[in-house]
């Protein structure tokens, strides 16, 4: 294709992203947008899936059978989400397989947050209510993002998520009214996940590459830092209801500003982790690549089935022509 018909393509692309339009995977699109989007999506799609394992440690452990109920359906959940973002990732021409082997290969990014252990039941009340935080207020502005099948992917995924920081909020409000011992549990879990949330909003709006482009196009609606920064205001009051402290000793309202002022976050254990030397990362992919070979004879019996599906179906048009 010419470069002027190129250009007026694009410039009517960004006509209609400017409208609010939406766009939709036979549209066409510039190849970089396409590609931002398998990046950003299939990135997605990873965190939720290997999000299921710091979790799925304490199914067997949990306190009681109501909150085994409970911390099974959220990781179930947890699963669904990801096969609707790869689900949408495919739309955009990414092959499922392609996707699962950068994973595995450790070529493929997924959420830092993920690589951290949780060491005692607090953490799964601190994941809900700061993890699950944290993804509500990033993913809430993506439900309008200008990608027709991520944006409604994002609509359920939100609601869900609702309920996963409902859930891991009170567990943090049944410790912190329980004994001395389970409230110190509880403020041992915030002390370790309170700066891992904070870096789950990606690099300062400054080191971020992808960002501005990303706003311009509108899959991203609001700065790593604008969202960090509301994170905090609302985690702020909550962590005051619970009763505990926030581990960041610069933590204060800023009159002025009209919000909180806080801490400077540790880029350098940032992007050792995303670089993959975080406390778990080698073994988050292990564990991942063990239960995808485990399943292979699941995903060969359903390819079998299908085909013989697709036989019977050929055989009975062929009887009834
Ligand atoms: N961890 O230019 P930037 C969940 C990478 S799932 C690792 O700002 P972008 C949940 C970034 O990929 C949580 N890597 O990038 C699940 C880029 O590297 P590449 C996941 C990170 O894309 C189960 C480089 O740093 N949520 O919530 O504009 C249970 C430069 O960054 C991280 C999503 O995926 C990180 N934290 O912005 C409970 C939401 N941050 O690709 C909860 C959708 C940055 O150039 N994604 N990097 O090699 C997004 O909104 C955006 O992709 C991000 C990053 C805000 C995460």
């Amino acid at each position: 294709m010419s470069d002027a018909k190129n250009i007026s393509l694009e410039e009517k692309f960004q006509e209609k992203i400017d409208s609010d339009i939406q766009i939709e995977p036979k549209d066409w699109m510039p190849e970089r947008y396409r590609k931002t989007l398998i990046r950003q999506i299939s990135q997605h799609a990873h965190s939720e899936i290997v999000g299921m394992l710091p979790e799925g440690n304490w199914i067997t452990r949990a306190p009681s059978l109501r909150r085994k109920v409970a911390l099974l359906a959220k990781v179930q959940d947890e699963a669904g989400h990801g096969l609707y973002l790869y689900g949408a990732a495919e739309t955009l021409g990414a092959s499922r397989d392609s996707m699962i082997r950068d994973l595995h290969s450790g070529k493929a990014k997924y959420s830092s947050i993920f690589n951290y252990p949780t060491l005692t039941w607090a953490d799964i009340g601190a994941i809900g209510w700061l993890v699950d935080g944290a993804a509500i207020m990033n993913q809430v502005p993506l439900c309008s993002c200008s990608y027709g099948p991520y944006a409604r992917a994002m609509v359920r995924v939100c609601k869900e998520e609702s309920f996963h920081q409902r859930q891991g909020f009170e567990i943090m409000m049944t410790l912190c009214n329980g004994t001395p011992e389970q409230k110190a549990m509880a403020q041992d879990a915030l002390n370790r996940w309170w700066w891992p949330s904070l870096m789950m909003f990606g690099p300062n709006d400054a080191e971020s590459s992808h960002s501005a482009q990303s706003m311009a196009w509108k899959i991203k609606r609001f700065s790593n830092d604008e969202l960090r920064q509301r994170f905090v205001d609302m985690s702020v009051p909550q962590a005051k209801i619970l009763g505990i402290t926030i581990p960041d000793p610069d933590i204060k309202w800023n009159e002025e500003r009209g919000e909180h002022d806080f801490g400077e976050i540790d880029w350098e254990e940032f992007w050792n982790v995303v670089k993959g030397n975080g406390p778990c990362n080698k073994e988050r992919i292990k564990t991942r690549v063990k239960a995808y070979d485990a399943g292979k004879w699941v995903r060969d019996a359903a390819v079998v089935y299908s085909e013989k599906r697709r036989k019977r179906k050929e055989q009975n048009l062929s009887k009834s022509a």
